[in-house]
């Protein structure tokens, strides 16, 4: 008699399977939670918080607020909202603090992007991100690094418990996982491939082209001129410094362009939204880690993230915006072994 080998996407259904019952065991009491996103959301935790919506509400019939912080800023992320409909809103303080079980998405607690209280424990942390320490005393935890995206973990949740996403909800989570990943080619697992054609059948892709072709406000244009009349490069690296900008990804889109400078390894771009300095840096070589200089950067004084070639950090300043900025760009040509007698201008 042979002994039935269960293949191993089969193995891989079970798995999910019983982490998301273990997750709704937890929740069975409960008829309202909280969907915590991190703050100035992109598209990978909207979309992942109103999967996990859908899912509480298919299975329990669980009701939930998706709440998140800060703002939501590029206008691509602002199209994802309103032609999708997606049902977030912007958190008050109060509204972490009313004892409803918090479940994080593309965040982990206390460790500076969302705005989970400092008394408050979350009931779930559900993420891509480099595991932190602070998770242990979470009832349910699954972190899972490798995955390019938030949006995959849920995807694999509704897969598993054969719960169908609308065509918008596909939309969105195709759109998280394709933002995250680069299109699948920048620290993109076989699990995210295998969710990004699951979804990739069920969305709506005429939706998604108004998505990411979204109408780009006059202010768009205002900064990146700016920000590339002020851009100086150092050898490999290029540096620039954008003032005050109307909403705090704008630092990243701007990052993401520079990057692209021929010959350019380092970018990096500097901002000031209300009283903070946020930072952008992208390398374009693997083998270099954007965290670890964006650490040195911020050293100590405010809070940084990210990995690979891709991070972002925010420091809080008194004084004048303007030096502030400076002294980023100061330490930063420093740290990449240039002095600021290099600097030769873009453009
Ligand atoms: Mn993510």
């Amino acid at each position: 008699m042979h002994r039935q080998v269960p293949n191993r996407q089969a193995l891989r259904y079970i798995t999910v399977r019983r982490r998301v019952e273990r997750l709704l065991s937890l929740l069975r009491n409960h008829r309202d939670v909280v969907i915590l996103t991190h703050n100035d959301p992109d598209p990978d935790s909207i979309s992942s918080a109103w999967g996990l919506s859908w899912l509480l509400e298919s299975t329990l019939q669980t009701r939930s607020s998706i709440l998140y912080g800060g703002m939501i800023g590029r206008a691509e992320n602002r199209a994802m909202v309103e032609l999708l409909r997606i049902p977030l809103k912007r958190a008050t303080p109060a509204d972490l603090e009313t004892g409803k079980p918090i479940l994080l998405v593309d965040t982990q607690p206390w460790i500076g992007n969302n705005l989970l209280p400092a008394g408050v424990t979350p009931l779930a942390a559900i993420d891509h991100h480099p595991p932190h320490t602070n998770n242990a005393v979470v009832p349910f935890r699954d972190i899972q690094p490798r995955f390019g995206a938030t949006a995959t973990i849920i995807t694999r949740y509704l897969w598993a418990m054969a719960v169908e996403p609308p065509p918008p909800l596909a939309t969105a989570l195709f759109y998280g996982i394709k933002t995250d990943t680069l299109g699948l080619s920048r620290e993109a697992s076989r699990a995210d491939a295998l969710a990004y054609l699951y979804l990739h059948e069920r969305a709506d892709l005429p939706v998604l082209g108004a998505i990411e072709r979204a109408q780009l406000p006059p202010d768009y244009f205002v900064v990146m001129g700016r920000a590339l009349r002020r851009a100086r490069l150092y050898g490999n690296a290029v540096v620039t410094m954008l003032g005050t900008v109307g909403h705090p990804d704008m630092a990243a889109e701007v990052a993401d362009l520079l990057a692209r400078l021929q010959g350019a390894e380092w970018a990096l771009s500097i901002a000031v939204f209300g009283d903070e300095v946020i930072l952008s840096l992208r390398t374009t070589d693997p083998e270099l880690n954007a965290g670890q200089v964006i650490q040195r950067l911020v050293a100590g004084s405010g809070s940084a993230g990210g990995h690979g070639t891709a991070a972002g950090g925010r420091i809080r300043f008194s004084g004048s915006p303007a030096s502030a900025q400076k002294r980023i760009a100061q330490r930063f040509v420093k740290i990449m072994g240039f002095s600021p007698s290099d600097a030769k201008p873009l453009i």
